[in-house]
């Protein structure tokens, strides 16, 4: 019986160190626990960065797979299938879109918004071709592809992978008037491209407006507003997507991660015809984008989102977990923010421990969470999470922060 030690060895001899995992290893999963090799369970406070919103192997998304796994996974898009019409209709009319392009990752569906807006920008806007230029946000996190990481400012994702692709402007996030500018500065911009919170930059929440003020200024100056919804999209922020807080729809919309409730990679872009058509048969695509296993998973993962209320349910829950953390009296804990179910707690460091010590305790006291640049520690559990166990695990992280 191979031991935890054995398993990230075995990892650390064969696999790539393009990670540095907590020092965990997990076996099973079930709603809103994991388990280890060694039997231990965990509240996962993760929810593998909010891919797993509807609690792991959630019986009906796996259900769905299975069925469809035993009948047929994969034609390629050189053929049609039974599946993809009908996930495509259903996709659009649960979030109110002419046209889906279906992709796998989220970065490739960041990626195809970007070639979407290029490509509306010259036939549509009438940029001059190759002139097309995105503005994006800094501290931005859209993946890991080259052309993405050529739009970061963290150079822990850019550093040697130059040359980088050109045509991305960067402006500080939250800040109006730094996007009034550049748009009434420049008529070749295409897109803006936003996060409506930074995840990854430690669950950054905009001023309350603020995306609506720049949606309003893309409109006034022809430039699609672009929404990243990767990450709080599917529930995870107290709404279907965080752009609803404030009556935003987006000319393009990505989603990814939840889209699948954690099965498989599936992803996706969402736009109304007159930007969707502007990409022609044979100019975009991907060998298993629409596959007609993605496509019975998304159903059914999306259908879970609305049957158990999992948006409400964060909502609330949301703002019990904020309430509560704010309430710990440890000197470690110098802020606690977020929507919904997408929290982050800033961790002051003490005595030399920093917020990697905290989650190593956390870990042993049952609960993971994994820090976000260093001092910020993300809590995302899965939106299926019941207020008494939502509660346990604040009592959880309440105690290892006390120990502290
Ligand atoms: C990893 C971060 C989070 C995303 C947004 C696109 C993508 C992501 C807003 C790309 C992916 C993942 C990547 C994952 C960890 C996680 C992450 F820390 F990397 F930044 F959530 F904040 N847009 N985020 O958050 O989607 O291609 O990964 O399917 O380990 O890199 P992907």
């Amino acid at each position: 019986m191979m031991t935890s030690k054995g398993y990230i060895a075995r990892e650390d001899k064969f696999g790539a160190h393009n990670y540095h995992p907590l020092p965990v290893v997990l076996e099973k999963g079930e709603g809103v626990f994991v388990w280890d090799v060694d039997g231990k369970r965990y509240f996962d406070f993760l929810s593998a960065y909010s891919a797993v919103n509807q609690g792991h192997c959630h019986p009906k998304i796996i259900g769905a797979m299975v069925e469809q796994a035993q009948k047929l996974t994969l034609t390629s898009r050189a053929f049609y299938n039974s599946v993809l019409g009908e996930y495509e209709e259903f996709v659009c009319k649960f979030f109110g879109y002419d046209k889906v392009l279906p992709m796998n990752t989220g970065a490739e569906a960041d990626e195809t918004a970007l070639k979407l807006a290029r490509k509306w920008a010259y036939k549509v806007k009438g940029v001059p071709e190759n002139e097309a230029k995105i503005v994006v946000c800094a501290d931005n996190f859209h993946g890991r592809t080259i052309t993405i990481v050529s739009m970061s400012t963290d150079p822990d994702s850019y550093s040697g992978f130059g040359p980088f692709t050109p045509g991305f402007i960067t402006i500080p996030y939250n800040d109006i008037e730094a996007l009034k500018k550049v748009l009434e500065a420049d008529p070749n911009v295409a897109a803006f491209l936003v996060e409506p919170i930074q995840g990854e930059a430690g669950v950054f929440v905009p001023d309350d407006g603020y995306l609506k003020k720049a949606f309003d200024l893309c409109k006034a100056h022809n430039v699609l507003f672009v929404a990243d919804e990767v990450q709080t999209g599917i529930a995870r922020t107290g709404k279907l997507l965080a752009c609803d807080h404030e009556g935003v729809r987006p000319d393009i919309l990505i989603l990814g991660k939840a889209l699948s409730g954690g099965a498989m990679p599936v992803s996706a872009v969402l736009a109304d015809d007159s930007i969707m058509l502007v990409i022609k048969p044979g100019e975009h695509g991907s060998t298993f984008g629409g596959n007609p296993l993605a496509g019975k998973v998304a159903i059914a993962a999306l259908n879970v989102i609305n049957d158990e209320k999992l948006a409400e349910n964060a909502e609330r829950l949301g703002k019990i977990f904020r309430e509560e953390l704010s309430k710990i009296s440890s000197d470690m804990v110098e802020l606690v923010r977020g929507k919904g179910l997408l929290n982050a707690v800033v961790i002051k460091p003490k005595n030399g421990k920093t917020a990697w010590d905290v989650c190593l305790a956390l870990r042993d006291n049952g609960l993971l969470a994994k820090p976000t640049h260093g001092h910020i520690i993300r809590f995302a559990p899965p939106l299926v999470i019941t207020e008494a166990q939502l509660r346990e695990a604040i009592d959880i992280i309440t105690k290892t922060l006390a120990d502290f």
